[in-house]
């Protein structure tokens, strides 16, 4: 097992970390911004590095100064966390290289991924559903008529360096198709520098439904069961929820049987969740693959009752999997509270947090980094906490998060809470008849 794990990121899930790795009795390294010298994820770990200034280019993405406070510590392993560094080839290799253990799948595995073309022809040779579309990437305009049209209008024009919705066009008819292929190319080029663009058949209206999966390094991976993750807004997740109310028995097998498959298709070490599109027919679709532990991995540790980053750290230290794949027989929800004001079109609010309480009680659980008289920098990600609810079913743990969020006191700061207070009430939401458009017509009151 790991002596010392050095946590490359901040806020909630560098505490997460921290917490389970105490837990195991693994020492902690926290790295931190300027901005982030009084945060608790420098107070509760063994060991602090500053890594640079308040930007995140120039702290949590600098490979370097991360690089240079493993050495000065003597880290065995980094645990990338999400978002920064966490999903980053290159990083995944230099660690390889220096022999300190990323916490996470193989540089390779990563690549292959994260490059969407090269994933969804692994997931056709491995036999998992692929949304129809071309063979590849499109070489130009021509060609992609060519394919619109076999398939049918509407289709969805694709980055194959994207992902997360970005560098994405819908194409409703072939009068539009050129403009939108211009567009396309035109964003992913300044957003990816990489132009590659593949067509898919537009599904409409689908929920978005992952499975949280885990491999160990003896080729073994099991599912732990999925998450709905349909309440978003531009592409941001706002609510997740286990298990999705679209689901049964039987589109629970079938689903994580190919999101086995496609852990198995690439030999997948680590935490990792398979995304996919499912239909009003419940057909589903493969969509990405995520090579990181997620913002919402609490709702799945919630219904199968394990600690995910546990899991996670054990199969990196080259741990056999024990167990099968997991039932849920509970309900959780997670709703994420952002510093972002829902009355003024969800704009960041940052600044310092006067006042703050926390709800408790049975059933409920809040991952945050923030307190009373912390001061929310406006520099990285607005989320400052996550409350998440359990309990037997889903229509008490809809009542649970109401009571709880109405416990929930932020004062100083605008948060998302008012706006999770008017989703709880919502009958669409209580119904669980809902897809990813949900947020194009619901209105804060
Ligand atoms: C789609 C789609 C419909 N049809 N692909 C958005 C994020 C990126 N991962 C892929 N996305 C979509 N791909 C086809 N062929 C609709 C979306 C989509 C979406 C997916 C999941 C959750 C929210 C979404 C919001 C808008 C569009």
């Amino acid at each position: 097992m790991f002596k010392k794990i050095l946590i490359a990121n901040r806020g909630e899930i560098a505490l997460r970390v921290i917490r389970t790795c105490k837990e195991m009795g693994i020492k902690t390294v926290a790295v931190y911004s300027t901005a982030d010298q009084d945060a608790l994820h420098v107070r509760f770990s063994d060991e602090a590095v500053c890594i640079g200034p308040p930007s995140s280019a120039a702290s949590y993405l600098s490979i370097p100064a991360i690089m240079a406070a493993v050495e000065i510590t003597n880290a065995d392993a980094i645990h990338p966390g999400y978002g920064f560094l966490s999903e980053n080839a290159n990083f995944a290799e230099i660690c390889e290289e220096y022999n300190v253990k990323f916490i996470g799948p193989s540089a390779e595995m990563i690549r292959k991924m994260g490059d969407k073309v090269t994933a969804k022809e692994t997931m056709v040779k491995a036999g998992v559903p692929v949304v129809p579309g071309s063979d590849g990437l499109v070489k130009d305009i021509s060609h992609g008529l060519k394919v619109a049209k076999e398939i049918g209008y509407p289709i969805i024009l694709k980055a194959t360096a994207g992902g997360g919705g970005k560098g994405m066009r819908i194409v409703w008819d072939a009068n539009d198709f050129e403009n939108q292929w211009n567009m396309a190319k035109n964003e992913a080029k300044a957003s990816f520098g990489n132009d590659g663009i593949y067509v898919e058949k537009f599904i409409e209206e689908p929920r978005h439904i992952e499975f949280q999966i885990i491999g160990d390094q003896h080729k073994k991976v099991i599912h732990l069961s999925e998450r709905d993750c349909s309440i978003q807004r531009r592409h941001q997740k706002l609510v997740e929820e286990a298990p999705s109310p679209f689901m049964n028995r039987s589109l629970r097998k079938k689903m994580g049987a190919a999101a086995i498959k496609a852990g198995k298709a690439i030999n997948y070490e680590g935490v990792g969740t398979v995304e996919f599109l499912v239909d009003k027919n419940k057909k589903f679709y493969f969509m990405e693959m995520n090579t990181r532990i997620q913002v919402e991995h609490p709702v799945t540790e919630e219904v199968i009752d394990r600690d995910l980053i546990k899991e996670q750290i054990k199969v990196a230290a080259g741990e056999k999997l024990a167990g099968k794949n997991y039932e849920p027989n509970m309900h959780s929800i997670e709703c994420r509270i952002n510093a972002e004001d829902p009355f003024n079109n969800f704009r960041p609010s940052p600044g310092m947090i006067q006042y703050f309480h926390s709800p408790k009680g049975h059933g409920v659980r809040v991952d945050t980094h923030a307190h009373a008289g912390y001061t929310v920098p406006p520099y990285y990600d607005s989320m400052i906490a996550k409350l998440i609810c359990k309990a037997e079913t889903r229509e008490e743990c809809i009542t649970k998060m109401q009571r709880a969020l109405g416990e929930f006191i932020i004062e100083g700061i605008r948060t998302t809470i008012p706006f999770h207070q008017q989703l709880m009430k919502d009958e669409r939401f209580r119904s669980g008849n809902f897809d990813t458009g949900f947020m194009n017509n619901f209105e804060l009151k």
